[in-house]
């Protein structure tokens, strides 16, 4: 008796997750809807933003197209929806961008979480989970891992406007008692993701045998989280998080990127010769990686995405969903003209 009403008071709860049409927040939408929540959606739809990710859910959510730095527009959404949850992940999120120009990363980045903190204060809600990244930690050499203890010293100004997003939240936390819960993730990967991202660009240019372009030498090492693992633990978060808590969520897959390059090659048949080292990324961070026990021990979460086979899949599903793939690539020569040819003059 006791689990159904538990079951009923669960299906009422109402969720907003800003940035829901975007790669991770569309996953953790299609994750919330199946779980029986309902799910009210703000996003933008800047480049990075797409309906077509919430495709299968579209008659089960409320979705908003706003601005997250609009304080009207944000509270018309807290009237009139009275979220108890707020998933907050919009964000301008790609770093090789906020090298070209900062400025939209503070101002969506910063003052955009400012609105929604202070929205949420105002109007109350039981959590605030603030989606944060392992970038804000800085870089670390060939050892160690990161704990929710570490100081923050990020490098890049996509990771600076996201470490002032992520103090904010311990702001409000500790002056208004707001219950922010911050939420440290490793790259994510998998399916829907934008191809200005390393993944993607790689099938993509694989798929067009084009030159697939690597900073540097390629050693610099990433921690691989697929983004139904990253969704799952937001989920577990909201339901047994602590307020104030900061969680860090990772995988333990670190690959270096020549190392991935060469994994998806393999996988789609490809020669080795499609490899491109190009000029590296400016101030570009050597390693990330999480400890993540706190969130095992706690809260008994774990991620269950091998890399190579979550890789696998990936690729899978791109070249079955190569049209949309394909519509976003004009829109990226642009930007591969100024980020590819960062040395020349
Ligand atoms: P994404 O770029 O795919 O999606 C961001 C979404 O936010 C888009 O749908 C966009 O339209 C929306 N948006 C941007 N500016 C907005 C604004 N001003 N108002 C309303 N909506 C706006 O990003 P993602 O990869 O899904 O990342 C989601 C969150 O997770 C971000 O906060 C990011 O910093 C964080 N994060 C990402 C990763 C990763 O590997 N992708 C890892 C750790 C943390
Ligand atoms: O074309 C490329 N070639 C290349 O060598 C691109 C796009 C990237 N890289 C390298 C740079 C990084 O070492 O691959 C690695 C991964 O790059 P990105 O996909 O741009 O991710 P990263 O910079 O690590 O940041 C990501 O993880 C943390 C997300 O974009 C952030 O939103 C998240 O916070």
């Amino acid at each position: 008796m006791a689990k159904d009403v538990d079951k009923i008071f669960r299906k009422m709860k109402t969720l907003l997750v800003t940035g829901g049409a975007g790669f991770i927040g569309s996953e953790l939408v299609r994750q919330a809807v199946s779980r029986g929540y309902r799910v009210i959606v703000l996003d933008k739809l800047t480049y990075a933003g797409d309906l077509e990710r919430l495709e299968g859910v579209k008659d089960h959510i409320v979705f908003y197209q706003e601005d997250i730095r609009s304080p009207e527009a944000v509270e018309k959404i807290f009237l009139r929806e009275r979220p108890e949850i707020i998933f907050h992940l919009a964000a301008e999120s790609h770093v090789d961008r906020s090298i070209l120009d900062p400025s939209p990363f503070l101002s969506t980045n910063v003052d955009g979480t400012s609105v929604l903190l202070t929205a949420a204060r105002k109007y109350g809600v039981e959590k605030f989970i603030n989606m944060s990244t392992d970038e804000v930690y800085g870089e670390l050499g060939e050892r160690g891992k990161f704990t929710e203890k570490s100081p923050l010293n990020p490098n890049s100004p996509y990771s600076v406007s996201k470490a002032a997003a992520d103090m904010l939240g311990r702001a409000f936390f500790r002056t208004y008692g707001l219950p922010v819960i911050t939420v440290r993730a490793s790259n994510n990967y998998g399916p829907w993701q934008y191809p200005e991202k390393f993944i993607p660009v790689v099938i993509l240019k694989a798929i067009l045998d084009e030159k697939i372009p690597i900073y540097g030498k390629g050693e610099n090492i990433r921690e691989w989280l697929h983004v139904s693992d990253c969704a799952r633990a937001l989920l577990k978060i909201m339901e047994e998080g602590q307020p104030g808590e900061i969680y860090n969520v990772g995988s333990g897959e670190e690959r270096r990127n020549i190392e991935v390059a060469e994994e998806i090659l393999k996988i789609m048949g490809k020669g080795r010769e499609l490899i491109n080292f190009v000029e590296d990324r400016p101030g570009h961070d050597f390693r990330y990686s999480l400890d993540w026990g706190k969130i095992k021990r706690e809260l008994g979460w774990e991620p269950t995405v091998k890399f190579e086979e979550g890789l696998s899949k990936t690729v899978r599903w791109y070249m079955e969903n190569r049209d949309w793939l394909m519509r976003k690539r004009e829109a990226l020569e642009s930007l591969w003209r100024k980020v590819y040819r960062r040395g020349e003059k």
